[in-house]
C-alpha cells in the first residue's frame, strides 16, 4: 500500500513540503511510520537539538542525502560524535519533523 507520509516528507526536504500538501492522499490519524536507516553524522545543531546524518537511502522513503533528524530526548547525541558511521531508526511526523528513535554506532 502507498502510504502519504514518505511522498510528504521527501518534498518536505525539498522545501515544497507546504505547497503538495493539498494533493496528499488523506488518511486516518494513526502512530508516525518508523523508518531504519544507516548513515554517517556530518554536524549537530546548536544543543545537539538537531542533528545532520547522512543517510544511505532508505527502501520506500528516499534515496541517499543528507539531511537533519531530531533526538528523541537530549541525552540521546551526547555520545556521538561528527564522522560516527550510525545506525538509527526514526518515525517522521505530520508536521515534517524526523524524531530519532534509537541510535547506536556500527
Ligand atoms: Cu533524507
Amino acid at each position: 500500500m502507498l502510504r502519504r507520509a514518505p511522498l510528504v516528507v521527501l518534498l518536505a526536504c525539498l522545501g515544497a513540503g507546504a505547497a503538495i500538501a493539498p494533493l496528499s492522499v488523506p488518511v486516518p490519524a494513526q502512530a508516525a511510520e518508523r523508518w531504519e536507516a544507516r548513515g554517517v553524522i556530518e554536524r549537530f545543531g546548536a544543543e545537539r537539538k538537531s542533528v545532520s546524518i547522512a543517510h544511505e537511502a532508505i527502501p520506500g522513503y528516499m534515496g541517499a542525502m543528507t539531511m537533519s533528524f531530531e533526538p528523541k530526548n537530549t541525552e540521546q547525541l551526547a555520545r556521538f560524535a561528527i564522522g560516527d558511521r550510525v545506525s538509527f531508526t526514526f518515525t517522521d511526523t505530520d508536521d515534517g519533523r524526523r524524531v530519532i528513535e534509537s541510535i547506536t554506532k556500527r
